[in-house]
């Protein structure tokens, strides 16, 4: 039966965990994938998730069937962190809201339904990008191409090339944009910048398609959802991704949500519709445990304030560590100029180390990062920053 299957590529950042753990080396580090570590390198159960977790216990709740768009009180706490509870367009009714499997769940239901939307549309995501992108794209059978975007010889981006490349696509392009924290470079756009891409894709009617899987890892829950407001100013309609696995640190428990924002009431209702016929096609409806902490977090002013402060616990942890990188690179001599990795946002930094160089911290020292030298920044802590820091110097 399976004689013709091929092996399958794998995927290059899931790839090194099994490297890793293969790794008898007791003094191994893993800046590959993208997860938040404590500085005891531990993955955290935030409190404000216990705390929502000993009350559902408690609460012994059956476990019927979700709706197929998930827990409602859920959505609405979404809504509120995207666009603000106050937000005009929620009282208009403007905004369609499915809980999702994570963020990669919520740009597949995006992906699958715009196919039927729009099937002879491009996608075009950044270069480089995240490298799921391409391939959920292109598993929805879209052709996927790249807009220009990180400029390695500043460590910014090819803005005015960006904006070129938008302008020159057909109307209903898909554009996907990281919301904030861009993954694998750590470099954003400012507000300003915001304002072009969202005014271009406006006169060119393409279709924005933002990527919120960090939101509140750069400077807070309120500046990280900048870019969502310079969308809704601009008064077109548009997706976003949006993730909990990073900022509530729930990566097992498949919490995320696709945000749809629409021209009328009457158009979320349909598009509402074929989001749901998407999901019930694919899993029916959605799990229960990771919405239902997630939305008492959000919906409790105790908790919600227990989870911001956590949040911004793993923010500062963050740049203190990038701080701590750069620092101690200098003071052992490296010549090579570092300090463009505390500028960085989010949990990971573009290093500018080469695929030879990564790959002798691999072999020589335990030391695992992707090959395009991005590094997670969320993975180093107090005790193996030295480690990191001598290999690097010991590789340049
Ligand atoms: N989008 C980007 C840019 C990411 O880095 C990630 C990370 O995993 C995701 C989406 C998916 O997040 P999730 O784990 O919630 O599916
Ligand atoms: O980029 C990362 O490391 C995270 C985790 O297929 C991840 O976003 C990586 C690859 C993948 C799914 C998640």
């Amino acid at each position: 039966l399976f004689s013709a299957v091929e092996m399958a590529p794998r995927d290059p950042i899931l790839g090194l965990n099994e490297a890793y753990n293969a790794d008898p080396r007791p003094t191994k580090v893993n800046l590959g994938v993208g997860v938040y570590f404590t500085d005891e390198g531990k993955i955290p159960l935030l409190r404000a998730v216990q705390e929502a977790e000993k009350a559902r216990l408690a609460a012994a709740p059956p476990r019927g069937y979700l709706p197929m768009e998930g827990i409602a009180a859920y959505d609405q706490a979404v809504q509120g962190l995207l666009f603000g509870k106050d937000s005009p367009l929620l009282a208009e009714g403007r905004v369609v809201t499915a809980q999702s499997l994570g963020g990669t769940g919520a740009l597949k239901i995006g992906a699958d339904f715009l196919k039927r939307l729009y099937p002879d549309a491009k996608v075009a995501i950044s270069d480089p990008s995240w490298e799921n992108h391409r391939a959920l794209f292109e598993s929805a059978n879209f052709e996927v191409i790249t807009y220009p975007y990180y400029d390695a010889p500043t460590h910014g981006v090819k803005f005015d090339a960006m904006l070129e490349a938008l302008r020159g696509y057909a109307p209903n392009t898909i554009i996907v944009l990281h919301a904030c924290c861009h993954n694998p470079t750590g470099v954003d756009l400012t507000v300003d910048q915001w304002k072009q891409v969202a005014a271009v894709c406006g006169e060119r009617k393409l279709v924005p398609f933002l990527d919120l899987a960090y939101q509140g890892f750069a400077d807070g829950i309120e500046p990280d959802g900048a870019a969502v407001r310079v969308f809704v100013e601009s008064g077109q309609s548009f997706f976003i991704a949006s993730s909990f696995s990073k900022s509530f640190s729930l990566y097992g428990e498949r919490v995320g949500a696709l945000s749809i924002v629409t021209g009328a009431k009457d158009e979320s209702a349909r598009v509402l519709s074929q989001i749901k016929r998407v999901i019930r096609t694919n899993y029916s409806n959605p799990p229960t445990h990771g919405g239902s902490v997630v939305a008492s977090v959000l919906n409790s002013p105790e908790l919600r304030a227990m989870w911001e402060e956590e949040l911004a616990g793993m923010r500062d942890r963050i740049k203190e560590m990038r701080h701590a990188l750069v620092d101690k690179l200098a003071a052992k001599g490296v010549k090579q100029d570092f300090s463009f990795v505390k500028a960085q946002r989010g949990m990971f930094s573009y290093s500018g180390l080469n695929a030879q160089q990564v790959e002798r911290l691999r072999e020589e020292h335990g030391i695992y990062a992707v090959s395009t030298g991005r590094i997670c920044v969320a993975a180093l802590n107090t005790r193996n920053i030295d480690a990191v820091v001598n290999a690097i110097a010991a590789v340049l």
